[in-house]
């Protein structure tokens, strides 16, 4: 081992896997381990080592085969990784497995979205949301720590109540759990409100959806003119947040910025996001934004689609294909006549996003006639 000068500080060194699961073998490839990459770029890790490795199939305890584990020991050994990230959920008995097996911490998809998701959160209800995610994951990770825990309740534990260390520990969690979700109750009871006082005046709702990344913030910011956050990052927005568009100089409605989506969003995130999309029951537009210079953009939008299908959303919607600026590959422009209705735009500049712009000028939701003219709002 290199000998390390004790005021060098130490960095962990960390080891990615993109791994070809058998589950996931009739998917797109290349894009998963698009996302995988970019979802370790969006938690700000630095990697020293990545692999991409295809399972025939999964070991129960180790969840990579014999002879996999065998080469990844080998690895970690020689590159003195620290810590290693799987693209894949694992279960909390083959994280621990793996963790002894690699003499390294092993983190899986989930703990990757949910460090990025607990850094980006920036409302209340976001900041909640997270929150209970991640104790919701801290409870799942509790079932493969029976032994351990149990042997502690012999010291601590015993007083006749028969309870182990670990029913306590998922008793606690339980119940920070059971308390978040009253927090975050009131804080939905707060946004109902506002959004009945808007139903009320017959306020269009336009809601921008779309994969994180595409560029649904900017859109927000140059239709709006607010600061709703911009970045190149997954998951830069983990709330919606509401602002109100004006076209010509009359009030079109408001428009609502959402969290990004992803392919295979762990099922504990599902749940907790949720309700993050919940004002997409009440949209009259919805505008589907796709990246169309990434080269995935049509698994992109079949994974937006998919989870809108999943929501029950059905809605009127528009393809608003960006970042058209950053593409010259002609065969992208003849595969999008098959996203009707749609345009195609810039966010970046203001010339840029004028289709979009003359599209709303003219688009009437079916609704407000019955409540008020636009005028009115
Ligand atoms: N070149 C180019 N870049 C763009 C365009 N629109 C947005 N971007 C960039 O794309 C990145 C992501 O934009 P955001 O608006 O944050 O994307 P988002 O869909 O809100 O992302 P999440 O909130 O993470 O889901 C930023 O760096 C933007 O500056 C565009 O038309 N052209
Ligand atoms: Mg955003």
């Amino acid at each position: 081992m290199a000998h390390k000068k004790f005021y060098e500080p130490h960095l962990p060194k960390v080891m990615i896997i993109g791994v070809h699961a058998p589950y996931n073998h009739t998917k797109n490839i290349d894009s998963y381990f698009a996302e995988f990459l970019n979802l370790v770029k969006a938690n700000e890790v630095a990697y020293d080592d990545a692999q991409f490795i295809r399972l025939r199939e999964i070991d129960n305890a180790t969840f990579f085969t014999k002879g996999k584990v065998e080469e990844l020991i080998k690895i970690c050994k020689e590159k003195g990784i620290d810590h290693v990230i799987v693209s894949e959920p694992l279960t909390s008995v083959q994280e621990r497995n793996l963790t002894d097996l690699l003499t390294a911490k092993v983190f899986d998809r989930t703990a990757l979205i949910l460090d990025i998701f607990e850094k980006q959160a920036t409302t209340l209800e976001g900041k909640t949301q997270v929150a209970i995610a991640m104790l919701q994951y801290k409870k799942s990770r509790l079932a493969g720590k029976g032994v351990y825990m149990s042997q502690q309740a012999g010291f601590i534990g015993g007083r006749g109540l028969g309870e182990t260390a670990k029913e306590r520990e998922t008793r606690h969690i339980e119940n920070q759990i059971l308390k978040l979700r009253r927090e975050l109750e009131h804080q939905q009871e707060i946004r109902k409100t506002q959004r009945k006082r808007r139903l009320a005046t017959g306020i269009p709702m336009i809601c921008l959806v779309g994969y994180t990344n595409a560029g649904k913030s900017t859109i927000m910011n140059a239709l709006t003119k607010s600061d709703v956050l911009a970045e190149d990052k997954l998951f830069a927005t983990l709330d919606t947040t509401t602002r109100e568009m004006y076209i010509d100089h009359h009030k079109k409605g408001v428009l609502i910025d959402t969290v990004g989506f992803i392919q295979f969003l762990p099922p504990q995130l599902i749940d907790a996001f949720k309700s993050t999309l919940s004002e997409l029951q009440y949209a009259d537009l919805l505008l589907h934004v796709v990246d169309i210079s990434d080269p995935n953009w049509e698994s992109h939008i079949e994974a937006v689609l998919r989870i809108l299908a999943d929501l029950e959303v059905e809605k009127e919607m528009l393809f608003v294909f960006n970042k058209v600026d950053q593409i010259d590959n002609i065969d992208v422009v003849k595969d999008i006549h098959k996203y009707l209705p749609h345009v195609v735009i810039s966010a970046r500049s203001k010339d840029g996003i004028q289709p979009l712009v003359k599209f709303l000028a003219q688009w009437q939701p079916s609704r407000v006639a019955e409540h008020a003219t636009i005028q009115d709002l």
